[in-house]
């Protein structure tokens, strides 16, 4: 225990998630062990360099300067602890949950449980997933029982990186245990580092709600992308209709069209939960199938678009010169997981267009290879026959594409003049 009995805390995965968890438990007094398998994000913890937007090397060398902060890679370091926090990823591998980094945490971690700790998961995953994959293994691996001799729990990460609003402090906590007991261990750790906690009746309770969060949004996302397909062929304005009904104070949400939906979220969380109902009941969820067909077919909506363009001007995309506005998956992001407009840009690489790419964000080694990363000055616009914005950072000169909208296709509205042609 700390000199002010917090207690030791071991986090094991030091990314988005586990990192600003790190910081915030050692910001509140515990003596935190950030753990992750890969050694060159540990010897940057360790040298106090950052590799996360939302947590700066200040940060990281004030938490290292408390002699509370330990980031390691050695399994050995996670003995003696009194909360294990698990956020690590968990990606779909052939359109099914990949559970192998939960399972490898777990096993790690099993060692070092002893009684009386509390082992919390936070990686987004399937219900169920806490207690028949991680409590048989922390198990397995003490000889010890979970809810007898160790508390167990599930508390979803809700971090949004770049979010200039919402951080792990503000953002409401969802809580949860295999039992009465090891409810009050998660509420009470998260209780120390959040400003409010919402505690919930059992673990699968609160695995489905972080997969109904994000599927909510990826099904209305794709409401307003198949919205915006129709309203194309029916000469109707998709983003006055949007906006107009946006004005309504109650009982609506506003989402808008794009080019598909990209991200470690969106596409992926939806289908954690479809995979468990057709597992376990045999049955389609048909709104997570509907928005996956819809979303992921934007891209092709988006060349399909680009085609006809083209066509207005007697040009094929095969030969076209082509400016790509924005390759992360959202604005404001250097994020390319999963992105739609890469999704774009790798079908008009495949028609033979001669693409550049204007992202000041994105890291180089993201780019797709073929593209080159240019200046967004006007000679690469007046030069490019057609200009798509895909991502709209706000970094864009939005002016200097006002000046050329004639040959600009808007997939977000970003731009204001009539000339352009927008989703
Ligand atoms: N998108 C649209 N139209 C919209 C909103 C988003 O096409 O109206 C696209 C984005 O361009 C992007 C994708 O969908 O490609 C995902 O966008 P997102 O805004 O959902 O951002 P994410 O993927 O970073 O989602 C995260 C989630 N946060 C967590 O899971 C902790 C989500 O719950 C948040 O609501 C979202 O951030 C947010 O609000 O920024």
């Amino acid at each position: 225990m700390t000199q002010d009995g917090r207690g030791r805390v071991v986090i094991l995965g030091q990314g988005y998630v586990g990192l600003p968890v790190a910081m915030r438990a050692v910001q509140v007094g515990f003596d935190v062990v950030g753990f992750d398998v890969a050694k060159d994000k540990v010897e940057r913890l360790r040298s106090g360099k950052t590799f996360i937007d939302d947590i700066t090397d200040d940060e990281i060398a004030s938490a290292l300067a408390t002699g509370r902060y330990t980031a390691t890679y050695a399994p050995e370091d996670l003995a003696g602890f009194d909360v294990a926090v698990i956020s690590v990823p968990t990606p779909l591998r052939d359109g099914a949950p990949d559970l192998s980094y939960i399972e490898k945490a777990s096993d790690t971690l099993a060692p070092h449980v002893r009684p009386g700790c509390c082992v919390i998961l936070e990686s987004t995953t399937y219900p169920g997933t806490t207690e028949e994959v991680v409590v048989p293994r922390l198990e397995a691996g003490s000889s010890l029982r979970a809810g007898t001799d160790f508390k167990v729990g599930f508390s979803p990460e809700r971090i949004n990186p770049g979010d200039p609003v919402y951080g792990l402090q503000n953002t409401p906590k969802i809580v949860s245990g295999i039992d009465e007991a090891s409810l009050d261990a998660v509420s009470e750790f998260f209780a120390a580092l959040v400003d409010k906690v919402v505690p919930v009746s059992g673990t699968r309770e609160a695995e489905l709600a972080k997969l109904l969060e994000n599927t909510f949004r990826h099904v209305n996302i794709a409401l307003v992308n198949e919205l915006a397909m129709y309203c194309d062929g029916l000469g109707i304005d998709v983003w006055s209709v949007i906006d107009a009904a946006a004005s309504k104070p109650f009982g609506f949400m506003k989402f808008t069209p794009g080019p598909g939906v990209g991200g470690h979220c969106l596409p992926i969380d939806p289908s954690y939960l479809s995979w468990q109902v057709r597992r376990t009941l045999g049955r389609n969820f048909r709104f997570v199938e509907i928005a996956n067909d819809v979303n992921d077919h934007m891209p092709d909506y988006v060349v399909t678009r680009v085609t006809s363009n083209l066509n207005k001007a007697r040009k094929a995309v095969n030969g076209a010169s082509i400016l790509l506005i924005g390759l992360a998956y959202k604005p404001n992001s250097g994020d390319a997981r999963e992105s739609p407009a890469i999704a774009v840009a790798n079908r008009l690489a495949d028609l033979g267009a001669n693409l550049r790419a204007v992202d000041p964000l994105i890291p180089a080694d993201h780019v797709p290879a073929g593209i080159q990363i240019v200046e967004g000055s006007e000679a690469e616009v007046t030069d490019a026959d057609l200009v798509i914005v895909l991502t709209d950072h706000d970094t864009v000169d939005w002016d200097l594409l006002e000046r050329h909208a004639g040959k600009v296709l808007d997939t977000r509205n970003r731009l204001k003049s009539k000339d352009v042609d927008r989703l």
